[in-house]
């Protein structure tokens, strides 16, 4: 029998908490009754389970760099399915994915392959602390790295979507450890060292913010993280889960100049498979078992058929281009957008880098969490089901970001601005 999405979401909600397997699915914080299921994507579209399509500004959360079932993924991962799904043992394929990241992120020099994001997070934090000797760790408010005890403390993403305050079930003894301070105020970091310098393992940041809408490290900022880090023997830590093979070619570490001391990956590296990487300077990674002693370890970490999607990204990512493409699909969006907005009298502010960016229903700037947390969230809203209603699948949060792929041509970008001009006039 065919079943609707609210078919689905019903008995979804039987089996599974809250209906989804990731809480910003459920679409609560912008009021659908239910969420769409989706059945099938296919380039920059996604189609539902009663068939309908959309442009799809979400691409599984930031890996669909090259659009959904691009051909040589695909032959890829087909390729790697002829000889296996897992067998808990090295495979080539891990080598090459190591070295490419080796290859392309400028401070990696060895790399650890696991399964998502959080696992890169919560295993790169292990690290710091292991080889600092010390327990602080410094994040700051509205990013987000994953659900890592650690780490759910003033949370991006999901979190401050659904308004959660930290989260209960992290006990306050771990808590106390992490420090969350305002994103951009390198005054507020030179404090916190100045008081708890001797302490602090390391400091994580999204070096370009994607968890609570795109924000952009003011001029100096990340730099200034990397000289106070310095000057303690703390580590830093970017989190470059999204910013990564994104941004540029090698993150946002290659495209401000700023030399972390762990890297985050995860997303595109994985093509649409479960993945996720940690890597940083060869004296830091042998620490890690077997190795070292600092223990990680994941039944699925390298996962073939993971690798032969990432891989394959990887490779088409490297060709001539690619990121000039990126870039132009990304201001050609973004431009119509802001450009729309301002044709309707509609406050919005645009925060953008490349093909990553934010749309904040707001007339003044937006630098920090508690920048975003002014923006009219109402409108938000409206202009989320509008653009919904005509076809365009947005992330539904304010705190989130639009991903914009290769596979996004002139004609669906064309039709995103149109939609978005007739949601704009909407809203008044
Ligand atoms: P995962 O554990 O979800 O693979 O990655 C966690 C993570 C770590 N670091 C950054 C910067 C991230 O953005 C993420 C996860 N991103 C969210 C969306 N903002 C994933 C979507 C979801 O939670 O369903």
């Amino acid at each position: 029998m065919e079943r609707n999405s609210t078919e689905w979401f019903r008995q979804a909600q039987t089996y599974i908490p809250g209906g989804v397997n990731s809480p910003v699915r459920a679409c609560k914080a912008v009021g659908l009754a239910a969420p769409l299921f989706i059945e099938r994507a296919e380039g920059c579209r996604v189609w539902d389970v009663e068939g309908r399509e959309y442009i799809d500004y979400v691409g599984s959360w930031g890996p669909m760099i090259l659009g959904h079932r691009h051909p040589k993924v695909v032959e890829a991962i087909e390729k790697a399915l002829q000889r296996g799904t897992s067998y808990g043992a090295p495979t080539p394929l891990e080598v090459a994915m190591a070295g490419a990241i080796v290859d392309r992120i400028p401070s990696i020099e060895m790399v650890r392959m696991v399964n998502s994001g959080t696992e890169a997070t919560m295993s790169a934090i292990r690290l710091a602390r292991a080889h600092t000797g010390r327990d602080k760790l410094v994040k700051f408010n509205g990013c987000y790295h994953g659900h890592a005890d650690s780490l759910l403390v003033e949370a991006g993403s999901g979190v401050a979507t659904l308004g959660i305050p930290g989260s209960p079930g992290v006990p306050a003894d771990i808590a106390r450890h992490t420090l969350s301070l305002p994103f951009n105020d390198l005054d507020a970091v030179e404090a916190t060292f100045l008081k708890y310098g001797p302490e602090i393992a390391a400091v994580i940041v999204e070096p370009v913010p994607g968890n609570m809408g795109v924000v952009l490290p003011h001029d100096g900022y990340l730099q200034g993280l990397r000289t106070i880090t310095e000057t303690y023997g703390s580590l830093l830590i970017f989190d470059e889960v999204i910013s990564g093979f994104r941004v540029a070619p090698g993150g946002a570490q290659e495209l401000y100049g700023v030399l972390p001391d762990l890297t985050c990956l995860g997303k595109i590296i994985g093509g649409g498979l479960p993945v996720g990487a940690y890597g940083g300077r060869k004296e830091i990674m042998c620490g890690i078992a077997p190795e070292g002693s600092v223990y990680q370890a994941g039944t699925l970490s390298g996962n073939p058929l993971a690798m032969a999607a990432g891989l394959a990204t990887l490779e088409l990512l490297g060709e001539a281009g690619v990121y000039e493409r990126l870039e132009a699909a990304g201001a050609k969006l973004f431009q119509g957008l802001a450009q729309a907005a301002k044709a309707a009298g509609i406050d919005v502010v645009v925060n953008r880098v490349g093909s990553l960016g934010s749309l904040f229903f707001t007339g003044s700037p937006v630098t920090s969490f508690e920048t975003a947390l002014q923006c009219n969230k109402d409108r938000f809203v409206a202009y989320y089901r509008r653009m919904l209603d005509c076809g365009i699948y947005l992330a539904p949060s304010p705190f989130e970001a639009a991903f914009v792929s290769l596979a996004h041509d002139p004609g669906s970008l064309e039709k995103t601005i149109a939609c978005a001009a007739a949601a704009f006039d909407k809203l008044h």
